[in-house]
């Protein structure tokens, strides 16, 4: 069932919705809800400066502090920081990553360590602020699998099919915070008036029927001959069928996000005109493994062009993957001619 509005006689807020979900594993002790809490948490605080980014900027261009008398820090520093200070001290993660961070990130002596392990994009597609496009936080929980103390690289270089929880925060023309902990992936909005995030859409099911596809076309002369064709046959270029919508921000989150509920696919492709991203731009742990859960929660799926996205064992934490995501057939299909063109030899 999928539903995209708010009932305001039946609010279900998503602390509600993460302890209900607690309750129906009875071995739970609770630390997942909590962190799922935390991290709900820091959109609330990331979305409250992202929706003020133009006026931030006003203001640091005139070279003031902001109205705070706080300096003007770079937007996805801020949510870099924040996604840290709220869970560094809590007990609940045994070491964190993110995109901006070229190491892990310990847990700081002082504070206990716990179970899980935290990755993070904190915001995703920040170049486009300045263009004030919506922009995103993409994160993933795993469980450590060193024992205890500080946790360690090994512990973040886990395959997506360990993933524990996995979401994605989009600040576009409202908040969303949408999440799968593997029993559906479902949707919030933010309402500022409360404050909280409503559930508006549970157990969100990818529509059989895609719309769109996805990706950056001016880079299709640099693409492989299977990626190519397989573009000529999502236009319907073929004439077996009509052609599907072309919708391209390039800001990945809201790309997912308007494929996830709309249909269709995704795809950052190996690219051979750059050799800083001959595996494509989209980095594995932080962006492709937990869209790929989220998506294949929905009903879809998520690969590489050969090996499924959640089976890919990361060898290091920056990897960077070709990623394609979305409808199952379209992904199987992206598959299929990669084999057939690429792989022939
Ligand atoms: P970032 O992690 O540096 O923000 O880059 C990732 C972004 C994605 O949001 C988006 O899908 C992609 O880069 C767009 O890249 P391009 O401009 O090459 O199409
Ligand atoms: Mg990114």
């Amino acid at each position: 069932m999928q539903t995209s509005s708010i009932d305001h006689g039946n609010i279900i807020t998503i602390e509600r919705f993460i302890l209900d979900e607690q309750r129906s594993h009875p071995e739970a002790t609770g630390v997942l809800t909590y962190l799922l809490y935390d991290i709900a948490l820091a959109g609330k605080v990331i979305a409250s400066k992202t929706t003020r980014a133009g006026l931030a900027e006003i203001l640091g261009r005139a070279g003031v502090t902001n109205i705070q008398g706080e300096d003007v820090m770079k937007l996805d520093q801020f949510a870099d920081r924040t996604l840290i200070s709220l869970n560094d001290h809590t007990g609940r993660i045994a070491v964190m990553a993110s995109e901006e961070h070229p190491d892990i990130i310990p847990i700081p002596d002082k504070y206990p360590t716990g179970k899980y392990v935290l990755l993070f994009d904190p915001l995703d597609g920040s170049s486009n602020i300045d263009f004030n496009v919506g922009v995103g936080t993409i994160f993933s929980v795993y469980r450590r699998k060193s024992e205890d103390g500080p946790g360690k690289l090994e512990d973040c270089l886990q395959p997506g099919r360990n993933l524990v929880a996995a979401g994605y925060m989009l600040y576009g023309s409202s908040t969303m915070l949408v999440y799968t902990t593997g029993k559906g992936a479902h949707g919030f909005t933010y309402d500022p008036s409360v404050g909280e995030f409503l559930l508006s859409h549970p157990y969100i099911r990818i529509p059989d029927k895609p719309k769109f596809y996805s990706c950056n076309q001016g880079y299709e002369m640099y693409w492989s001959e299977g990626v190519q064709r397989y573009t000529h046959y999502l236009q319907g270029q073929d004439g077996l069928r009509k052609g599907l919508s072309m919708r391209y921000i390039g800001s990945l989150v809201g790309d997912f996000h308007r494929n996830l509920l709309g249909g269709g696919v995704f795809y950052y492709p190996a690219d051979s005109q750059d050799s800083f991203k001959p595996h494509g731009k989209l980095r594995l742990l932080y962006e492709a493994a937990p869209l790929g859960f989220i998506c294949e929660q929905a009903g879809g799926r998520a690969t590489d062009g050969v090996t499924g996205i959640l089976d890919i064992q990361p060898t290091s934490l920056h990897e960077r993957v070709p990623f394609f995501v979305g409808n199952k057939e379209l992904v199987d299909q992206a598959e299929a001619f990669i084999r057939q063109y690429d792989l022939k030899a």
